[in-house]
């Protein structure tokens, strides 16, 4: 048997490139080892996603439906409530979620949202779910006051190589993204980044993203592959579709070079077969967003999720017990 090789940020592009441009079976093979070295085959950590301000973002990240500078048909809405979150985190845990994601158009929170977002932090995580928020850029005080909350995780996408990233977004830069990461670590949360694949970018930049990603300090927990959702009115509506082998290829080599991170099939599975799907599984992916919808646009729902995971003997990570059902044990013993 192969001894487990440890853990790398030290890989230079050459090499990336050299794993992304193997024979596919290979690469996909060597992905599928290298995940079963790190952990459970057949087991996919399920999280839920949540929009919690829609819209009228201030952002120009061309892919998307909620910024303001694009014409993208979308409805708009204001903060939801914080009681209809909890339900539908509910909602989240009892069809299986063990992560529940809340996410908000914003370029970052500002300083009158944070008793708002603080709030719903310490009431998902009551219910015994782990947090995870998108809000857009972070400082560092933002940052510990997210974590003393309760926030697990913090999304941010580097979203594509830092030689590409100007083509798709002008109002923030790649050095702001690395900064906000570089908080949410430093504040001791478990970071989630990764990209989009098919913005028209070429293979080196899929190189470039994942070189990025697997040479940052610490490697995130949680790392994103999304594929773009054209969405009408905005600059990517036309772009031409990317082969999804390029998409399994990024998938399969993330979780080579970033083997105990969990790497997570984002948007983009509503135009997937579920013979794709299951090949991005052996290629390594071990996490998605279930959900009848992501942030705006439709998913998978889970009818048929729950109907992919019997067909291929998938099972979903289970959330943590609540500290209420710990003591409900404890007293049982
Ligand atoms: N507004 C926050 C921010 O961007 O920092 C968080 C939400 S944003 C929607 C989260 C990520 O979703 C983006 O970084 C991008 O990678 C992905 N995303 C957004 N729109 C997408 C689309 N149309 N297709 C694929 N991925 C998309
Ligand atoms: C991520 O990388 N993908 C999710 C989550 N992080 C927040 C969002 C996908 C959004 C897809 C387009 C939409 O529904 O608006
Ligand atoms: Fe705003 Fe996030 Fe969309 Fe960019 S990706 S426009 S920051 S909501």
């Amino acid at each position: 048997m192969s001894s487990m090789r440890p853990v790398r940020n030290d890989w230079s592009r050459e090499e990336i490139e050299a794993l992304y441009q193997q024979p596919f079976l290979d690469l996909v093979f060597e992905a599928q080892r290298v995940h079963r070295e790190h952990f459970a085959a057949n087991t996919i950590q399920v999280s839920t996603l949540l929009s919690i301000k829609t819209g009228k973002c201030p952002e120009d990240c061309k892919y998307c439906s909620q910024s303001a500078h694009y014409d993208s048909q979308l409805e708009a809405e204001k903060r939801i409530a914080v009681e209809k979150v909890i339900q539908e985190a509910k909602e989240a845990l009892e069809s299986g979620s063990s992560r529940f994601c809340m996410g908000a158009a914003w370029r970052n929170p500002h300083e009158r949202d944070m008793p708002y977002v603080l709030e719903m932090v310490r009431e998902v995580k009551a219910l015994g779910l782990e947090t995870c928020m998108t809000l857009g850029m972070l400082n560092q005080s933002q940052a510990e006051r997210l974590k003393d909350a309760g926030l697990d995780y913090y999304n941010h996408n580097l979203d594509t190589s830092r030689e590409y990233y100007a083509n798709i977004i002008s109002t923030r830069s790649f050095d702001d993204r690395l900064n906000t990461l570089e908080h949410v670590r430093n504040a001791g949360m478990k970071v989630c980044s990764g990209g989009i694949v098919g913005l028209g970018e070429d293979t080196q930049d899929r190189i470039g993203l994942l070189h990025e990603l697997a040479t940052l300090p610490i490697h995130p927990e949680s790392v994103p592959i999304n594929m773009l959702v054209p969405i009408e009115g905005t600059p990517l509506a036309d772009v031409e579709k990317l082969d999804v082998t390029e998409w399994i290829r990024t998938i399969a080599v993330a979780r080579i070079i970033m083997p105990t991170s969990y790497i997570r099939l984002s948007a983009g599975r509503e135009s997937l077969s579920d013979s794709d799907q299951a090949l991005a599984f052996m290629a390594g992916a071990n996490s998605l967003f279930s959900g009848e919808k992501l942030l705006t646009t439709p998913n998978a729902g889970e009818g048929k999720d729950r109907q992919l995971f019997q067909k291929l003997g998938l099972v979903a990570e289970k959330a943590k017990p609540t500290v209420q059902e710990l003591s409900v044990d404890a007293m049982a013993v």
